[in-house]
């Protein structure tokens, strides 16, 4: 059985619609400070494992204001607890900067060595303020592999949008400021989220290559 180890419940109903088997498992695992999404999902992902002792993936994901310099980015859960999404709403419309994207990387960890050894991954362009462009930031980069002393799997997706004024009250966090093709994300059922979001695109990834793996 698969672990979703996370604390966020809006997370796990979206990726009911992907995976059937799995298990949600409210484990805080400890969030490491970087600029990147991937080394803390990696290294919560590894935390999860030796907690759960079988196969988890972890979420980690977040909003890029492009015109803040992609805050609050890897920061956004403690910027919606101590700022709030209708004040980083603000701040985006006050300074003209309504570009932005949601990111999430999908972590998956189940113990066992790579047969290979994997290649790094390149973080280039892949820094959250560096998507700039509509066709990059909704690409979905491949599935990459992190090396260390539990091996971690990585699946990306982002999806690009625009700050808006708070409008519906569907799905969580960010998703009442964040409208993409003239809906906010709390204006759309969770299907219709799943369809073109961050965690859809990055679930899908993840699903398929679980699928083929375990044919
Ligand atoms: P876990 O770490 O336990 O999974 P979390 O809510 O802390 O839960 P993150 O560390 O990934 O999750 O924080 C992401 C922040 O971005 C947090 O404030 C979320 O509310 C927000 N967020 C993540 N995905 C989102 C989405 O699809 N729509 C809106 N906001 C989202
Ligand atoms: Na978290």
């Amino acid at each position: 059985m698969l672990s979703y180890v996370t604390t966020n419940e809006g997370k796990v109903r979206e990726a009911r619609d992907y995976l059937d088997a799995v298990e949600s498992v409210a484990f805080d695992y400890t969030e490491i400070q970087a600029d990147e999404l991937g080394p803390i999902a990696a290294r919560g992902a590894r935390e999860a494992y030796a907690h759960v002792g079988g196969p988890v993936i972890v979420d980690d994901a977040g909003l890029f204001v492009e015109g803040l310099g992609g805050f609050p980015g890897p920061y956004s859960a403690y910027v919606e607890e101590t700022l709030g999404v209708e004040r980083v709403g603000e701040l985006a419309r006050r300074a003209g900067a309504t570009r932005a994207y949601f990111r999430c990387v999908i972590a998956y960890c189940d113990g066992a060595p790579f047969e290979a050894t994997p290649e790094p991954i390149d973080y280039g362009d892949r820094r959250g303020h560096d998507l700039a462009a509509d066709e990059r930031a909704t690409a979905t980069t491949d599935d990459a592999v992190v090396a260390g002393d539990l091996p971690v799997r990585l699946f990306e997706g982002a999806v690009p949008g625009r700050i808006v004024e708070p409008r519906g009250d569907g799905g969580f966090g960010y998703d009442p400021i964040f409208e993409h093709d003239g809906r906010t994300f709390a204006e759309m059922a969770t299907a219709e989220k799943n369809a073109v979001s961050h965690r859809g695109r990055a679930l899908a990834k993840f699903g398929e290559w679980y699928q083929e793996r375990s044919d």
